[in-house]
């Protein structure tokens, strides 16, 4: 079933459930070969958050700033191509919320671990802000911050839990968003961790 957030932002409840396991093992397949690391902010700050990516692009951070790559800079290597089931539950996604031309060529692979967070921020390093941002949250739940266009609008929280989808869209698609601590527990999927793919439209 689909909530509607904010203007743009839908929530499908439970979207990636029957393919969680299947996704869970790809994931661990990408990361087999391009290892989750803790990559560190402009400046200078090792997020908790630790990151692979799969598709043509990666996102990356390091002391000279954000940007999309094609290369891994741990292996120098082009990532992994995007796992088909991943790629085409995106797309349906954002379909079921409106976007019908979205063709994802990245897909970032956020692992928290127990009190690992994403603090506040706005999502503006893709050139074409049209495009949708779809979100797969899989494991420990988290709450979710939901903001406005300025850092310093109201936030609303949501729990984002296993298997729900998020489409990023519209009016919310340069909203300021975060995660807060993950809170101590278990999950049978994922163990003590919660993993969150994004997917976007670089090209
Ligand atoms: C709202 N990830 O990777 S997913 C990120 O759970 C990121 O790992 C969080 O924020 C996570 O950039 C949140 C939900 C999400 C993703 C992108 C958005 C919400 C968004 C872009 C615009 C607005
Ligand atoms: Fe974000």
């Amino acid at each position: 079933f689909c909530q509607i957030l904010a203007s743009g932002a839908v929530i499908l409840r439970h979207f990636a459930l029957h393919q969680a396991e299947q996704i869970l093992s790809e994931v661990s397949r990408v990361s087999e070969q391009m290892p989750f690391r803790h990559m560190i902010t402009p400046g200078g700050y090792e997020m908790s958050v630790a990151m692979t990516n799969c598709g043509r692009f990666g996102w990356v951070t390091d002391r000279s700033g954000y940007r999309y790559s094609e290369l891994d800079p741990l292996s120098g290597k082009a990532w992994i191509s995007m796992p088909p089931i991943c790629y085409q539950l995106a797309v349906e996604a954002a379909s079921q919320a409106g976007f019908n031309d979205f063709q994802p060529d990245a897909c970032l692979i956020n692992r928290y671990d127990i009190g690992a967070k994403m603090s506040l921020h706005q999502d503006k390093d893709e050139p074409d802000l049209n495009h949708p941002i779809v979100s797969m949250s899989f494991g420990l739940p988290a709450k979710f911050q939901f903001g406005g266009l300025s850092r310093s609008d109201k936030t609303q929280n949501v729990m984002l839990t296993h298997g729900d989808v998020v489409v990023w869209g519209g009016e919310s698609r340069l909203a300021y968003h975060g995660i807060l601590p993950i809170r101590k527990g278990y999950h049978p999927a994922t163990g003590e961790h919660r993993i969150n793919l994004t997917f976007r439209q670089i090209k």
